[in-house]
């Protein structure tokens, strides 16, 4: 299907219809009917055809199988054509971005959204890469096309690892603004990380890994390196690299990774002294991994070790990850760990010192991507972030990550109605807004200032000693009893009760129910570090562990008081605030652009092509908010397009307007729309283009244009290629 140039032509007649579906679900007849979305996407995913409008919204299906739709004679196919002359493709909504952003010089970002598996990263790599090809460049400029695409496999290799969901998880939220020049040559960039799961490097579940990186390293890493490491290759070594009982994944080849990962560093510019501290740290990771508190010889070797990597004095690591102190009388004195204690503080600095390093190298990478130059550039942000999540289990990273979803549809709300609302005044139309869920309210349950959630979570956090998972319950039990979209088991009603624990509570997101255990949420918002661990890191020579961090926060566990380090305001915030903030943070850039949407879908859970699981996708649909997304775009009129683009592709089916049209082209549209017999209420004139308000108007005047494609015996020129 996608070997032939003008099959959206051919997409457009009855036949072609009926076989591979439409391709703007804008133009479905039922398009309140989720049955019939449903329908059309699964027609088309048969078909091969993983892509699918609403209106200049993608939406795109994993099929799990290379397609040969990326490669280059493709990127020529789409640059510079308009949006409907093609079957629906990436490349095609990476090009009407571009052109645009050309065009009006402003800036504009890419929202890209879906569940884990879904081909988020993917469909972002392929944007990056269409402008890697396509816009023009030059050999200096040639460095920083590299850099972009260079940054993927690093960050990947950091902030990835295998989960049951997917064999390249990204395990972190990622913004990146791509900067262009006024000849549209991509000159600069900046890239933002949301959320790291740093809890993967202490510990995996069954069947998934760690962060790649360390799976690299250990199978890629010259003999030379591991023996200065002092590692072995072998994964099954290393603890933190085995509890998911699956170091090696048929899918994955670490080694050539590795080698990837190798020469990215090099281009990015990282300098030797940087790569050497960055892998003396991670394996400095895996020697805590294995460090045990019984003392035993191979125990405190491998303490050794890590010591030495990270420069700290080993008989310090070891009195910091196995005593406290207890001050007396303006004494110091040191009192054993628990063994538990000492595992707990083992972890947390392998999480604080891995969660640094990964901050670190998007900071490293972003100084390389800096255009120092200072004209005035045009952008186009990409955002590969997190879909809603449900697991049968939910807990604080799917509350974060499910907030996070709540805020960006917010954003859609305020930006596509907002779009919608601005191009019909812009045109002189007309329109009676449609009513629409406003998800304003779950928003601020979660968020608002010491009444949401988050304030309350926090509150709690303050009172360590005193303040369990079970009090933040009550509290919120207290301040949200009555609260339309917050529910647990006590304020629950009787049928409602049934299905929840007496540690849950639900939430009624905008996107469907999800109930969070509170289990480990005081916990994990904290992020607290031993104050004794602080003072060790202290003492690290390691650039990367020296670099100011002003997020990290202690803990004195004698005290049971929370020591907050304050360097500044920033070092009091909990992990929920912020990322509340670092979001708030994304919305106002993001509300400054304008707005495009890939939502990627994925077909089944076996990561298996040519498997539609109907009920799997349903979900996502619903999810994702798609239907809320067409009836949006349907609210006012199913189709707009500009007058001398419509005249363009329909000028042969009138006799005045055929071959060529001398006046205006409103007045030519008007013409021919006269000539097929447009009834009134059909459609409108706007001040640039015409609104049709039903799709069957369109579809006639689509069959007559085929019927007359054939009796011309070719088709009037389609393509409007302008670079
Ligand atoms: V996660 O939230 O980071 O866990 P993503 O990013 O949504 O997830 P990803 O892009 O990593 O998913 O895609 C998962 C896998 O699906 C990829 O590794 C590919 O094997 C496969 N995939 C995704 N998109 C495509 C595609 N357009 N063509 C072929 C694809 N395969
Ligand atoms: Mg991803």
């Amino acid at each position: 299907m996608y070997s032939c140039t003008h099959c959206a032509d051919m997409e457009g007649s009855l036949t072609a219809r009926d076989r591979v579906g439409i391709q703007d679900f804008v133009l479905l007849d039922a398009y309140t009917s989720e049955t019939a979305f449903m329908d059309n996407l699964r027609k088309r995913f048969n078909e091969n055809l993983i892509y699918t409008y609403i209106g200049t919204l993608l939406v795109s299906v994993n099929p799990y199988k290379e397609l040969g739709i990326y490669t280059k004679k493709q990127m020529d196919i789409y640059m510079g054509v308009n949006f409907f002359e093609l079957p629906p493709h990436i490349f095609a909504l990476a090009d009407n971005v571009y052109r645009t952003m050309i065009s009006e010089t402003n800036n504009h970002f890419i929202l890209i959204s879906g569940e884990s598996g879904a081909g988020k990263t993917e469909a972002s790599k392929k944007v990056l890469q269409f402008y890697a090809v396509c816009c023009p460049s030059t050999r200096l400029l040639d460095n920083v096309r590299d850099r972009l695409l260079l940054s993927n496999p690093v960050l990947e290799a950091f902030g990835n690892a295998k989960t049951l969901k997917n064999d390249n998880s990204s395990q972190f939220g990622k913004y990146m603004d791509i900067q262009f020049d006024h000849q549209g040559a991509a000159v600069g960039g900046h890239i933002l990380s949301y959320l790291l799961e740093k809890s993967r490097v202490v510990h995996q579940n069954h069947g998934e890994r760690n962060f790649h990186i360390f799976y690299q390293l250990v199978e890629g890493g010259e003999d030379e390196l591991l023996r200065w490491l002092g590692l072995e290759r072998n994964c099954q070594k290393y603890r933190y690299l085995i509890q998911g009982e699956c170091a090696k994944v048929s899918s994955i080849n670490d080694k050539s990774d590795w080698k990837t990962v190798q020469k990215a560093l090099t281009i990015i510019e990282f300098s030797e002294k940087d790569i050497e501290h960055l892998f003396a740290i991670i394996a400095s990771v895996l020697h805590l991994g294995n460090v045990h508190f019984e003392a035993s010889a191979h125990g405190y070797a491998t303490l050794n070790s890590s010591a030495e990597l990270l420069g700290i004095p080993s008989n310090i690591l070891q009195e910091g990850l196995t005593h406290r102190k207890i001050e007396a009388k303006a004494e110091e004195v040191l009192s054993p760990f628990t063994a538990e204690h000492a595992k707990y503080a083992r972890d947390a600095l392998a999480k604080a010192i891995y969660g640094r390093t990964f901050t670190w190298l998007v900071n490293k990478i972003n100084e390389s991507l800096v255009n120092k130059d200072s004209t005035r550039k045009t952008v186009i942000g990409l955002l590969d972030i997190y879909g809603f999540e449900v697991f049968d289990v939910n807990s604080f990273e799917q509350f974060c990550i499910n907030f996070c979803n709540e805020k960006l549809q917010q954003l859609f709300i305020q930006l596509t109605l907002k779009s919608e609302q601005e191009e019909y005044e812009m045109e002189g139309i007309e329109w009676e807004p449609v009513p629409y869920f406003n998800n304003k309210i779950i928003c601020d349950l979660v968020e608002e200032k010491h009444r949401g959630i988050i304030s309350i979570l926090d509150e709690e956090c303050l009172r360590p000693g005193e303040a369990t998972d079970f009090t933040f319950l009550e509290k919120l039990e207290e301040k949200m009893c009555g609260h339309p979209h917050f529910v647990t088991h006590k304020l629950a009603d009787q049928k409602t009760r049934k299905t929840l624990e007496r540690g849950d509570f639900r939430l009624l997101h905008y996107a469907g129910e999800v109930t969070y255990s509170v289990v480990g949420f005081i916990d994990k918002n904290n992020d607290l570090l031993y104050r004794n661990i602080k003072e060790v890191r202290g003492f690290a020579t390691v650039c990367i562990l020296s670099w100011p961090d002003i997020t990290e926060k202690i803990i004195d566990i004698n005290s049971k008081i929370v020591c907050y380090c304050l360097r500044s305001c920033d070092s009091l915030r909990t992990v929920a605030t912020q990322f509340k903030s670092s979001l708030a943070g994304l919305t106002e850039i993001l509300m400054t652009k304008d707005p495009w949407y890939v939502r990627c879908l994925k077909p089944n859970h076996c990561k298996q092509p040519d498997r539609f699981d109907d009920v799997m996708v349903r979900h996502q649909v619903k999810y994702l908010g798609l239907m809320e997304h067409l009836r949006v775009r349907r609210a006012g009129f199913a189709y707009r397009r500009r007058y001398e683009i419509f005249l363009k592709r329909y000028k042969a089916l009138c006799p005045d307007t055929w071959p060529h049209w001398k006046g205006t082209p409103a007045e030519g549209v008007q013409r021919l729309i006269k000539h097929l017999g447009y009834k009134p209420d059909e459609y409108k004139m706007g001040r640039t283009k015409i609104f049709i308000r039903h799709p069957r108007t369109l579809f006639a005047t689509e069959d007559a244009f085929e019927i007359c494609k054939h009796e011309l015996g070719k088709a009037p020129a389609t393509s409007d290629k302008r670079r």
